[in-house]
């Protein structure tokens, strides 16, 4: 008998929970075809011959930090990795796949090329988060404070969601993150985000919603300059 969409939801939001992806979305994947349709450059997810498809879009809030750097500190493969915390979520997630009772297709944040999957439109998709005017996913608890990891597609059959529109934290917000991000522009090309992170870090604290969950000093320096100076548990760093 197939596993329902709140049995397998409920399984992998516990497990990985524990290894600090604490947002997990439940949701139906044919949302998301619906809102990529019209784009040039992304394709959609599989439906296995279905109207919808179970989906978990999974992310994290600043709760990843301790547990991933924990992690790093003990685990000699990580650190010789281009990219421990993608190579981490990577590890976590296909573990992850294998407790799941039917086929299974994941997308990465960080997938690129044919793969590449937008977590703005799968977060606004699946009713995680509002995408803001400053290009950033906003979370009406945790504001631009989250990570998008990547996404599960399951050949099981969608939960059943009211269509009503997803919450708009930026309604009625006057958008000071536009006025950071077009200094932050102003001053540097995009490109060159990791030499000029602390203005591009001042787009997220533009934002008046979330500020209980900023980031720890170390995991803003990380994630926008990937300096591994910082990937160390002492309680300074977390
Ligand atoms: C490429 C990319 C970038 C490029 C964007 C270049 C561009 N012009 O598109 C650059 C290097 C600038 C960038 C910067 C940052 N990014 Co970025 N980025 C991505 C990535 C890998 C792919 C985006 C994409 O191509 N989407 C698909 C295309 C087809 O969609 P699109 O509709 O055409 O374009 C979208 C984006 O490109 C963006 N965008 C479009 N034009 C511009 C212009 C500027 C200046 C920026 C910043 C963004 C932007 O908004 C569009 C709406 O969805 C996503 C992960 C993912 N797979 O989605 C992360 C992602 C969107 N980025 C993220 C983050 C956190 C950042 C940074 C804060 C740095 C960091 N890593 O900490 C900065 C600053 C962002 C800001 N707004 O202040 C997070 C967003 C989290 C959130 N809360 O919303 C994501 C989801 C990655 C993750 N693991 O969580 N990023």
């Amino acid at each position: 008998m197939e596993s329902s969409a709140d049995e397998i939801s409920k399984d992998v939001t516990q497990r990985l929970l524990t290894c600090g992806l604490d947002l997990v979305q439940v949701f139906d994947i044919a949302r998301y075809n619906d809102l990529i349709a019209d784009h040039e450059t992304l394709a959609p997810l599989p439906l296995f011959g279905r109207r919808g498809a179970l989906a978990l879009l999974v992310g994290n809030t600043k709760a990843l930090w301790p547990v991933f750097t924990q992690v790093y500190h003990t685990d000699a493969d990580l650190q010789i990795c281009a990219d421990p915390l993608d190579a981490w979520v990577g590890h976590v997630l296909k573990a992850c796949l294998k407790h799941i009772p039917a086929e299974s297709v994941l997308r990465f944040s960080h997938d690129p090329g044919e793969g590449l999957v937008s977590m703005l439109h799968l977060a606004q998709a699946s009713g995680l988060a509002h995408v803001g005017p400053a290009h950033l996913a906003v979370h009406p608890e945790h504001g631009t404070w989250i990570g998008l990891r990547g996404v599960i597609v399951i050949d099981a059959e969608p939960p059943v969601l009211p269509s009503g529109s997803v919450t708009r934290p930026c309604d009625g917000c006057d958008a000071p993150c536009v006025l950071a991000l077009e200094t932050a522009l102003a001053k540097t090309s995009a490109s060159e985000i990791a030499s000029s992170w602390p203005i591009w870090v001042a787009v997220r604290d533009a934002c008046p919603v979330g500020k209980a969950s900023r980031y720890s000093e170390a995991q803003i320096c990380y994630h926008y300059t990937k300096d591994r100076a910082v990937l160390h548990p002492e309680p300074s760093n977390v």
